[in-house]
């Protein structure tokens, strides 16, 4: 049945979706903008062709991309609102990303910048790590699968090759030969079973040389002499990376899945932690969503009127290591640092109210993703607005203290959540969010 049918009338599908503009094709069928009519929230309606999915074997992956689908929810995820189906149609309605393939982007930059790359690489360790925890392994994640949003984040998309945990044979490996042959690890062309954890690993190694160098790391034709290369380790990394990445790279694009870096062991390399020098994408892109919760709804957190609490030595000195005042106007910029993981602290001579709107900006700009759940002069606390990370919803909790007239020192801390994602929003939002407010004693601002 097309378009045109009892389904889709006057382009509204099943009077609920408003069908907009192509967004994208692929041999999955085609993606439109859409409007929910009953919420009129903007979405993203993918239509599958039944006919055409059990000629070519699809349904499979159909049925197996929505069941994955639903187990994943992600701030770095495509999310699945709504399946629907009709005798000769399957519509996903999704969550809505208007940037388009970060693949596009590539191809028309050439390659992007380090700090840009570590930024996108970030986000998809995020998304992939999230997966993995799961039981979840994408097997397909390439540059044509991860789409940008307004404000430049990265939204991994189509788990329709992705495998479940559950689907491991007695040896606990995988045996499906899958995937697009630039970005397929080399076991799973081997053909004798493969970690789905191992072989995502190593697709993100190959999209991060992408990003840094603007082409494949193997490139070839013939799908053998590729294999042959990826196996032999052979490949040359552009003489523009830095030395961080080139220690990096091979790492990841280790031929031997037993020895290659894990997500663990990744998130504490110097290049992956290195700390944004610069506002980059996300700020350039701005505000475009409205937070989920204006954050005058934020629940009272009872201490609204009061002025910051005033400091005392105790304070002090638990806050700054052996009483050396620099911590005061450092920042997390590397592995966690003591109990205070990834913590973030800084003096300011904003007043506490100033301090305040900023924090709640940072929540309004996340585009919901973060509400403010207390605000008041003596601090404000965020937290993940629907979707829990790893270790369930990400909570960070920001209290003011007074030190002197006209000085407060902001002390910035994860209240929940998972670790990593915690250390990428201080370093993604909330770092260039309060930069030019943090009062350093030098000219050099404390917090880049
Ligand atoms: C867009 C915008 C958007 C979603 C998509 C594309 C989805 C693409 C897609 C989704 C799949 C898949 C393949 C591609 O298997 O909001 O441009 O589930």
């Amino acid at each position: 049945m097309g378009e045109g049918e009892a389904e889709v009338k006057g382009g509204v599908l099943q009077g609920r979706y408003e069908l907009g503009r192509v967004l994208g094709h692929g041999n999955f069928g085609r993606v439109h903008a859409a409007r929910d009519l009953r919420t009129g929230r903007a979405v993203a309606v993918k239509v599958l062709d039944k006919d055409k999915m059990l000629r070519t074997g699809m349904m499979e992956q159909i049925k197996r991309e929505i069941a994955v689908m639903k187990r994943v929810s992600h701030p770095n995820i495509v999310e699945l609102h709504e399946v629907m189906a009709t005798r000769s149609k399957i519509y996903l309605a999704l969550e809505l990303v208007r940037g388009g393939e970060l693949f596009a982007r590539i191809v028309r930059a050439g390659r992007v910048r380090e700090d840009v790359a570590r930024r996108y690489f970030r986000q998809l360790i995020h998304a992939v790590d999230f997966c993995h925890a799961r039981g979840v392994y994408h097997r397909d994640l390439k540059l044509e699968n991860l789409l940008l949003d307004d404000a430049g984040n990265l939204k991994v998309v189509d788990f329709g090759l992705s495998a479940l945990a559950d689907h491991a044979r007695s040896d606990g490996l995988l045996h499906t030969l899958c995937g697009t042959p630039g970005y397929v690890a080399p076991e799973v062309f081997r053909n004798k079973g493969y970690d789905g954890a191992k072989a995502d690993i190593w697709s993100c190694g190959v999209i991060l040389y992408v990003l840094l160098a603007g082409s494949l790391p193997f490139p070839d034709d013939n799908v053998a002499a590729m294999f042959r290369k990826m196996s032999r380790g052979d490949y040359r990394c552009p003489p523009w990376l830095s030395t961080e990445a080139r220690r990096l790279i091979p790492k990841l694009l280790d031929p031997d899945p037993d020895t290659r870096i894990t997500i663990a062991q990744l998130v504490e390399t110097p290049w992956f932690n290195k700390p944004s020098v610069s506002r980059s994408v996300r700020a350039a892109a701005g505000a475009t969503e409205p937070p989920a919760e204006p954050a005058s709804s934020a629940k009272d957190g009872g201490d609204k009127d009061e002025p910051p609490e005033t400091m005392n030595a105790f304070h002090l000195i638990s806050l700054s290591a052996g009483f050396d005042l620099s911590p005061l106007f450092d920042v997390e910029g590397g592995p966690a640092r003591g109990p205070r993981e990834g913590g973030m602290r800084f003096a300011t001579r904003e007043p506490a109210s100033g301090v305040v709107s900023r924090l709640e900006e940072v929540a309004a700009r996340g585009g919901g993703r973060m509400r403010v759940t207390k605000s008041g002069a003596r601090g404000v606390r965020l937290e993940g607005a629907e979707r829990g990370g790893r270790k369930g919803r990400l909570a960070v909790a920001a209290d003011i203290f007074c030190v002197a007239p006209s000085v407060l020192v902001v002390d910035v801390k994860k209240d929940g959540g998972d670790s990593l994602e915690y250390r990428s929003f201080c370093s993604e939002e909330l770092r260039p969010a309060l930069k030019d407010i943090v009062w350093a004693a030098d000219p050099q601002p404390a917090v880049v």
